[in-house]
């Protein structure tokens, strides 16, 4: 019988390990929307519909790419809803000799196709995922030789391994690896220039998807109104060079900044099409060099973006295979409170909230600062458990994958690995938000207040946070200024912060 090679649906690429261990002739691509994957945890409608009509336009693709495809419908009677169910149906079916597969992004799908060995009684082959420039291997050794796991580090290794933004003598590029301290500047006004995305209009195969998820997921989060990814390779291209074109050189600048009812800025708006499979991260890399070279993109954005790609993006998949299965279940700080019901609404009257929280909804989509120092800050302050912000990031995000999803929050933005991730936790107050977004203008809260009942609840919350951890975190360098600030505040000020953080607390119950 033929080799089968399951291609799962963020494995949306044509050059995929599995594929090129097998000859076209003699395999079975097999394809399987299964229940299993939509709803092991409650997926944004959004995502679900991306992925299931982006794995339909794929298998399209590899047909005329010349490869024998089966697919599995959602709705095909006899449909098992797991991955190893419909493995075991297709080897029966196809009575396949072999399986080939690429190993899978996230430790519960890893067991799955771990299993299959011992299940099926053909020998299974799973291939490292070479679509990531760093190996399991290559990561875990860098990581053992050192103490701290720091990624600045490992994306200087990065950069020696790809050659992007090096000069001749193997030197960065400007004589500097990192140009982050230019870019962060604060929110521009609204400009109408600003570069949109693309909106891809629905064709005939998402519009049906469209139908299926609505009514299948209708108690998902998430709408569908506003539906606009690109669900193929040759359109993800497009929203891709858009990109370069438009956004990519003030990319830098702006890229911390925010804006009331601007959800993009200039960001690339990739990760969904990049994570998924349908864009190739190094091809991205060398294609934003390229624009750097040609004079048309400054370095410090060139630099900003790459560095989120090779450095950022390997690192954290890095760090989440590494640290191991029990990553997701840590919680440094203890944090134990419930995941307040705006997160599903973003009905709240603070605006910053509402708005990052609002854009998720509609769009599956808000940026790394949004993501970060908005919900993810607020989580962090509030002491939100951090099991619950986990789940919350994986369902709400096109772009949320086990692998990258959980070390972003967990670790970088919850502090809940005790600073493997990040040296200090990202905590703010009103301040932060108010020098780099408009969105404090537009609030209902004042953000110079720290107490009454119109005071910025970032504010109380805050300093409530650093008093509430001082055990954990005094003794931590980077953290001295603010508990020296706290140390100099009057005792009733003190009690008085920490009053209306209590108040504010209670108020989410
Ligand atoms: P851009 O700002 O245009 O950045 C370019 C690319 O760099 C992104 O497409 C992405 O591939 C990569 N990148 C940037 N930052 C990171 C990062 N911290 N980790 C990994 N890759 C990065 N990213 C995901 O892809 N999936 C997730 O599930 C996810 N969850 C997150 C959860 C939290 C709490 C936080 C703080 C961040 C999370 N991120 C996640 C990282 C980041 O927010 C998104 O990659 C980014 O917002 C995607 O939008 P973009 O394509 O417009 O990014
Ligand atoms: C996220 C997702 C969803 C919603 N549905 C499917 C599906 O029906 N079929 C499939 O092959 N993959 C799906 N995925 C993506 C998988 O969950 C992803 O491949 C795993 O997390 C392994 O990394
Ligand atoms: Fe957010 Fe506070 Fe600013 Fe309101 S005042 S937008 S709650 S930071």
């Amino acid at each position: 019988g033929p080799f089968l090679v399951p291609v799962l649906g963020d494995q949306l690429s044509l050059d995929l390990a599995s594929l090129r261990a097998v000859e076209k002739g003699k395999a079975v691509i097999l394809m399987m929307e299964v229940a299993g994957e939509t709803t092991y945890v409650k997926h944004h409608k959004a995502k679900i519909a991306f992925i299931l009509s982006a794995m339909r336009h794929h298998a399209d693709v590899l047909r005329k790419d010349g490869w024998m495809v089966d697919y599995v419908r959602l709705d095909d009677p006899g449909n098992t809803g797991s991955f190893t169910g419909e493995v075991a149906r297709a080897v029966e079916r196809l009575q396949a000799s072999a399986i080939h597969v690429t190993e899978a992004g996230e430790w519960r799908v890893r067991a799955m196709l771990e299993s299959w060995a011992d299940r099926f009684s053909i020998p299974v082959t799973i291939h490292e995922d070479d679509r990531f420039l760093c190996s399991h291997a290559e990561f875990d050794t860098w990581a053992a030789a050192r103490k701290q796991m720091r990624m600045e580090f490992f994306y200087r290794d990065m950069r020696r391994k790809t050659g992007l933004l090096l000069d001749e003598d193997g030197q960065p590029e400007g004589g500097q690896w990192n140009y982050d301290a230019e870019n962060r500047k604060p929110a521009p006004s609204r400009d109408l220039l600003m570069p949109q995305p693309i909106r891809f209009r629905p064709d005939a195969v998402t519009k049906e998807v469209l139908g299926m998820v609505a009514e299948r997921f209708a108690d998902h989060i998430g709408s569908l109104d506003q539906f606009h990814f690109a669900v193929t390779r040759a359109d993800a291209l497009r929203q891709q060079k858009r990109f370069l074109d438009e956004a990519l050189p003030r990319f830098g600048d702006y890229q911390d900044a925010m804006l009331t009812d601007e959800p993009f800025l200039w960001h690339s708006i990739l990760s969904p099409y990049i994570n998924a499979g349908l864009l190739d991260p190094l091809g991205l890399c060398r294609e934003v060099e390229k624009r750097y070279r040609a004079g048309k993109v400054p370095l410090n954005c060139a630099e900003g973006f790459i560095r989120q790609i090779i450095g950022w993006r390997e690192y954290v998949r890095g760090v989440y295979w590494h640290e191991g299965p029990d990553y997701g279940s840590r919680n440094a700080l203890n944090a134990t409170r419930d995941l307040p019901g705006f997160y599903w609404t973003g009905e709240t009257d603070m605006h910053c909230m509402a708005q990052a929280i609002g854009q998720t909804i509609t769009q599956a989509y808000a940026h790394h600062i949004q993501r970060l120092m908005i919900t993810g800050n607020f989580a962090l302050i509030a002491g939100i458990d951090p099991h619950q912000v986990h789940v919350w990031y994986l369902e709400v995000y096109a772009d949320a994958y086990e692998w990258v999803e959980m070390p972003n929050t967990v670790g970088m933005a919850l502090f809940a690995d005790g600073g493997l991730l990040g040296s200090k936790p990202y905590a703010a107050g009103g301040a932060y938000i108010n020098r780099m977004s408009d969105y404090c203008g537009k609030c209902r809260y004042d953000v110079k207040k720290r107490v009454g009942e119109d005071a910025c609840p970032f504010n109380a919350l805050y300093w409530d946070f650093i008093a509430r951890n001082e055990r954990k975190l005094a003794r931590n360098p980077r953290m001295a200024m603010p508990y020296r600030n706290w140390e100099r505040m009057k005792e009733e000020d003190r009690a008085a912060i920490r009053e209306r953080a209590a108040r504010f607390l209670s108020s989410l119950a």
